[in-house]
């Protein structure tokens, strides 16, 4: 059974039937003002962390929005913790939220988050790949070590990224994410099935690992080729995230890796050709 603090039906379907209030649509789409050394810092370890990127009003109304859909598609699941698969114990995974609410898609297609994207990978446009909400419950599994890019078709994965932002704060054992600096190297390109054998890869073994907490509104961005993972969730609060994955405009549709040969946002096309879908508009 989902429990989220202060959701219901009713107050669930409420919120995401209405409109995005002005000043937060303002937000959504104002510009970051993102500093050169931390540009060098992303291309350098293949993550960064940014603070603030929301406040105030805008926040906690993003919180209310995504905690109502997450609870609206999981309230049928009425299984405890005990009762899921290892894999699901890691996580309330929500993804394609965006295409169910207006709402949603107003935070998840704002310039403010895509041009941050943008900057960092040192593009010129950036498309949606998909988002994707990322809750761990109370006492919820560790998520396993993994490269993002092991299960897109996407045939340059460096100019792949994904901002995970924090709807409340996330200290480290509440399972926050934790990153492997200067991994995001093609040439450590390994496929770890998280579903079914998760595992540490030998490549890592001698490597330290760096872990981020976040405040309410921080954010994460992180190369879909670095390896991370995240901690089990040792409180009984329960982690919210929210991810939106970015792809450089201009990026093409490799099916050549059978285990993920098919996907939503790559809907119809065919190997070789440019991911450009009714999932994945140019932001900016
Ligand atoms: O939220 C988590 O526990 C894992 C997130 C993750 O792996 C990702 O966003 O790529």
């Amino acid at each position: 059974m989902t429990h989220i603090n202060g959701i219901n039906k009713d107050s669930a379907q409420k919120i995401l039937n209405q409109s995005v209030p002005g000043d937060v649509l303002e937000t959504y789409n104002q510009f970051y003002n993102i500093e050169e050394n931390k540009i060098e810092s992303y291309q350098k370890n293949g993550f960064i962390k940014l603070e603030k990127v929301l406040e105030v009003e805008a926040l906690s109304y993003t919180n209310k929005l995504i905690s109502a859909a997450v609870f609206l598609r999981k309230e049928q699941d009425k299984r405890s913790l005990q009762e899921k698969s290892e894999y699901e114990k890691s996580f309330l995974q929500c993804g394609y939220l965006c295409w169910d609410y207006k709402c949603i898609s107003d935070f998840v297609l704002g310039k403010r988050f895509a041009s941050i994207a943008r900057d960092l990978m040192q593009v010129e446009h950036v498309r949606l790949w998909h988002d994707q909400a990322l809750f761990k419950e109370p006492y919820g599994n560790a998520t396993a070590v993994h490269q993002d890019c092991s299960y897109w078709p996407i045939a340059k994965p460096e100019y792949t990224i994904t901002m995970w932002m924090a709807l409340e704060d996330v200290s480290i054992d509440m399972g926050s994410l934790y990153f492997y600096p200067g991994t995001h190297d093609v040439k450590m390109k390994e496929y770890v099935d998280i579903f079914n054998n998760p595992h540490t890869p030998d490549s890592l073994v001698n490597k330290d690992k760096f872990h981020v907490s976040l405040k309410a509104g921080d954010v994460t961005f992180h190369s879909g080729l670095l390896f991370h993972g995240a901690g089990n969730n040792q409180t009984n609060i329960l982690r919210k995230g929210m991810t939106v994955i970015y792809i450089s405009d201009g990026s093409t549709f490799d099916s050549s890796d059978k285990r993920n040969a098919t996907h939503t946002s790559c809907e119809g096309l065919k190997h070789g050709e440019i991911i450009d879908t009714r999932y994945t508009p140019i932001i900016i």
